[in-house]
């Protein structure tokens, strides 16, 4: 088997966005352009001789021709070992879990998390390092200048490995040990959550419906939920996994995951419904007929962390993405514990997970984990939920209506315009800045601007600085509208507005989110321009 050196011309579009090169298939597709890419990640890689990696997706189309090339790629350029799940597959999170386990030293994760998949969707490439979680952004901006400058790659001449198989397989100098994706997953997660008091729940009667929209997390809630908890039949659809995930789109929100939401809020419903994402990092949890906003569902895990036994000696702190509502500060506030406010994006919580700062994080993003792993979970949040729903012996909106009584509802929802021509949806952050100073000390109706700026974030760790990651607009009464471009988007941009309002009085709380922000709705519409510049008069999506 013999080397080949390929030459080749960089590509100008390689940077990461919030999570990973995400883009449509056929630019994936094009000579060469995988192969730049995962090149510029080895390139960045310090010492990746001798170096063992776990690679996997999610499944969607092209996952199976690209965990080929890499693997023939990993052995040219001197990795020893790489540790590939059963056919491709490894959902985000249990890839995190399989490099922390095995303590290699990173993961190539393939996904485009819940973008459409197909011929014609989207597709994604994320390198994560030895600690588990996504490279901060020191490593994906190297990744991105040498992607700039590539000029040739190195791939090994060779058939493909068979990795429907598993075992272990030679490549050149390199062993190839395909593992079963699932196992050790599943098992992390016995260890965190009481799985006898779930089981009895379940055989209680209490009726549970998980979605895993034909993606990568059925075959990981057939072994917990179906092998493990009993979970009686019927109360995990979708769960064949598909290269273009059924046609749909498989983003666990009121939108994307209507079949669940209606069954949900039909006659006769279950009690507990959740849906995860195309790589099972997201999570959404509805009660009957009740939705719990991420937000709120960070705060709700935080407050009742001990009662999990994972966390039952408490949680030394609290993160959230600075659009994620405040509502996990108030929670951290009670505990005595630090509430970290990060850009948006999972790579930032690293840092603060791995300094044993914080043990809980999340994001409005449909986004919860924990220092279990280093990514998301979405598995995990709907366990944790199940377990306190087993010890509280309470509904859902039971246990998230007495949050609110007592620590009072952070109002929250956000506003997606996807699909924007890159220009409009740029000229609105443009107005925004520069009416920063007109802003400040404004009165609208019963709001007062208090604070308008850049969010900037410098991390306590290392000392690294993130500026210009969304513009505040923050009230008097702490009232936020938060304007931000999404960096996950394949298609034009995706402007996002997210909005926020606190209510403390318990008589006021059982309102409608649209209806208790419309006033909000309406400033942030009046200051942006939003209308006029992009020609939008409607969200895409509402969350
Ligand atoms: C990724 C990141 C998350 C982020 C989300 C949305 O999630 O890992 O941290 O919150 O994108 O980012 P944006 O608002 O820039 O689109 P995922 O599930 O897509 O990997």
């Amino acid at each position: 088997m013999s080397i080949l050196k390929v030459a080749t011309k960089p590509f100008n579009d390689q940077k990461p966005g919030t999570s990973g090169l995400r883009k449509k298939v056929p630019v994936f597709q094009q000579a060469h352009y995988l192969a730049n890419f995962v090149q510029s990640i080895f390139d960045s890689i310090e010492d990746r001789m001798s170096q063992t990696l776990v690679l996997g997706g999610d499944g969607r189309y092209f996952n199976l021709e690209a965990i080929q090339i890499i693997l023939k790629m990993a052995a040219a350029n001197g990795f020893k070992r790489v540790l590939v799940g059963k056919s491709g597959i490894l959902s985000t999170p249990a890839a995190s879990c399989v490099i922390r386990k095995y303590q290699t030293d990173g993961g190539i994760i393939l996904s485009a998390s819940h973008n459409p998949a197909g011929k014609d969707g989207d597709f994604g490439i994320k390198y994560n390092i030895g600690a588990g979680g996504p490279a901060p952004e020191k490593i994906t901006e190297a990744i991105f200048a040498r992607s700039k400058a590539i000029n040739e790659y190195l791939i090994l001449q060779a058939a493909d490995v068979a990795i429907d198989q598993i075992g272990e397989y030679r490549l050149g100098n390199m062993v190839v040990q395909v593992i079963d994706p699932v196992v050790d997953y599943a098992d992390l997660m016995e260890t965190l959550f009481d799985f006898a008091a779930i089981r009895t729940l379940l055989a209680r009667g209490f009726r549970m419906q998980f979605d895993a929209m034909h993606a990568v997390t059925g075959p990981y809630a057939q072994e917990i939920f179906g092998n493990r908890l009993n979970a009686p039949a019927g109360s995990l659809t979708n769960c064949t996994p598909l290269d273009d995930f059924g046609g749909g789109h498989p983003d666990p929100n009121l939108t994307y995951a209507h079949d669940l939401v209606e069954s949900l809020y039909g006659e006769d419903g279950p009690d507990f419904g959740a849906a995860s994402d195309g790589d099972g990092d997201r999570n959404m949890i509805l009660g009957k007929r009740f939705f719990v906003t991420p937000s709120d569902s960070l705060a709700v895990l935080a407050a009742n962390a001990t009662l999990v036994p994972g966390y039952k000696q408490g949680i030394a702190g609290i993160a959230r993405s600075m659009p994620t509502s405040a509502a996990a500060d108030r929670v951290a506030a009670k505990l005595g514990i630090p509430c970290f406010e990060t850009p948006t994006g999972w790579k930032f919580f690293g840092n603060l997970m791995d300094a044993g700062m914080v043990t809980l994080c999340g994001e409005e993003s449909f986004g919860t984990g924990s220092n279990h792993v280093r990514e998301k979970d979405g598995l995990w949040a709907v366990l944790f939920w199940l377990n306190v729903i087993a010890v509280r012996k309470q509904s859902v909106e039971d246990i998230v209506r007495s949050h609110w009584q007592q620590f009072g509802r952070n109002i929250y929802s956000r506003h997606d315009y996807e699909a924007v021509p890159a220009d409009a949806a740029n000229g609105v952050m443009q107005h925004l800045h520069q009416s920063f100073t007109a802003l400040t000390g404004k009165t609208f109706g019963s709001y007062t601007v208090n604070i308008c700026d850049d969010f900037s974030y410098t991390d306590p760790i290392d000392g690294s600085i993130s500026s210009g990651q969304g513009i505040r607009i923050i009230f008097t009464d702490g009232s936020r509208i938060v304007f931000r471009l999404s960096g996950t988007g394949t298609e034009g941009a995706t402007l996002r507005l997210y909005l926020e309002a606190y209510e403390p009085d318990v008589s006021k709380q059982n309102v409608d989110a649209q209806v208790a922000l419309a006033e909000l709705i309406a400033i942030a519409q009046q200051i942006s321009e939003l209308h006029a510049r992009t020609g939008r008069d409607k969200p895409t999506v509402i969350t």
